[in-house]
């Protein structure tokens, strides 16, 4: 429940250890916790802060179609992975507007340098909506999920398509200890600018339910980790839908789980409020496919949280 959520937070602020990381931001850290979300109780979407579902919903179903470039978030105003996308286009030869070196850091230091990064930032997104050649070169996130989950490149350069063939195993073969699908690639992971955080997935059913357990590796438990929660309950809630199961429990196993030295204060804040409501979600369209499903045919019910608050993203 959220609890599990508020108290891992409230854990890692007491006893996380210090570590410094790739984004050369700060954490406070722990390893190896798990939360476990019964979803018969509710739609877990955190209620201690506003999480804006539409933008988990948007990322979500573009993994599921095997896209993997920006453009489709972009169409649907969702702005969670420009800054990947913006990294490989200014560090390429095609870049020649000013210098955007460590652009996440340096636009939180430094009010100038910012206004230049968001000005960057606009053209860059237009030119993604606009140019569709320009966008199949720099819009493209390469072998991330949507990748590995659809179309896994074998050595005979073949492609597996791990989560329809684990849709079908689910009908046909319920029972299976084999319902995996495997985002992490040993061989695509020295070239990739953000290998996958959210590792291996694994379901089960039993009694007519329908479960998952997440294996996430690394944890940005205040921004990342809500949206975590939500993304992958919506996908079990989908796939039980689509295999006439009912849904049963969201088990999330988390290895380094930190908080950014950047988000203390806002998480110190969340921890000062009361858990609400749980909200619903309806998938309209019974008759529609899995593969089908669009971002309106999903509709969150009864969401009333506490305020959103702010943080910014580490890079
Ligand atoms: N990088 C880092 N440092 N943390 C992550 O959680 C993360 N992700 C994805 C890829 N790289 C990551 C991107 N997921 C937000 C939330 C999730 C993201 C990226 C950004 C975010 O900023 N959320 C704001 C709202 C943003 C908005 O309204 O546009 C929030 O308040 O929740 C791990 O999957």
């Amino acid at each position: 429940s959220e609890q599990q959520y508020l108290d891992l937070l409230s854990d890692i602020l007491d006893t996380g250890d210090e570590k410094s990381d790739r984004t050369g931001t700060g954490t406070l850290s722990t390893f190896g916790n798990q939360m476990k979300f019964n979803l018969k109780e509710g739609f877990p979407l955190l209620t201690t802060k506003h999480v804006p579902f539409r933008l988990i919903k948007s990322e979500l179903l573009w993994f599921m179609k095997g896209d993997t470039n920006i453009r489709y978030l972009l169409t649907h105003n969702n702005n969670i992975w420009n800054e990947w996308a913006f990294q490989r286009f200014v560090h390429s030869e095609d870049y020649d507007g000013p210098d955007m070196t460590d652009f996440g850091r340096r636009a939180l230091e430094d009010d100038a340098f910012r206004e230049r990064y968001e000005q960057e930032m606009a053209k860059f997104k237009q030119r993604i909506l606009n140019d569709e050649a320009f966008a199949a070169q720099y819009g493209e996130l390469g072998s991330i999920y949507g990748q590995q989950w659809r179309a896994w490149k074998t050595s005979r350069g073949e492609a597996i398509d791990q989560l329809g063939q684990v849709i079908e195993m689910i009908k046909h073969n319920p029972d299976s200890r084999r319902l995996l699908v495997s985002a992490w690639n040993p061989e695509d992971v020295p070239a990739m600018a953000l290998p996958p955080c959210h590792t291996l997935f694994q379901f089960y059913v039993a009694n007519g339910k329908l479960s998952c357990q997440l294996y996430q590796r690394s944890a940005d438990m205040f921004l990342g980790v809500p949206f975590n929660i939500a993304s992958y309950a919506l996908l079990t809630q989908l796939i039980a839908r689509e295999c006439d199961l009912d849904v049963g429990t969201l088990v999330h196993t988390l290895g380094d789980a930190h908080i950014y030295q950047n988000h203390i204060e806002q998480a110190r804040t969340q921890l000062t409020r009361e858990p609400l409501t749980l909200p619903a979600i309806s998938i309209h369209h019974p008759g529609r496919s899995i593969f089908d499903v669009e971002v309106d045919d999903i509709t969150l019910e009864g969401y009333h949280p506490h305020p959103a608050i702010r943080a910014p993203i580490a890079v």
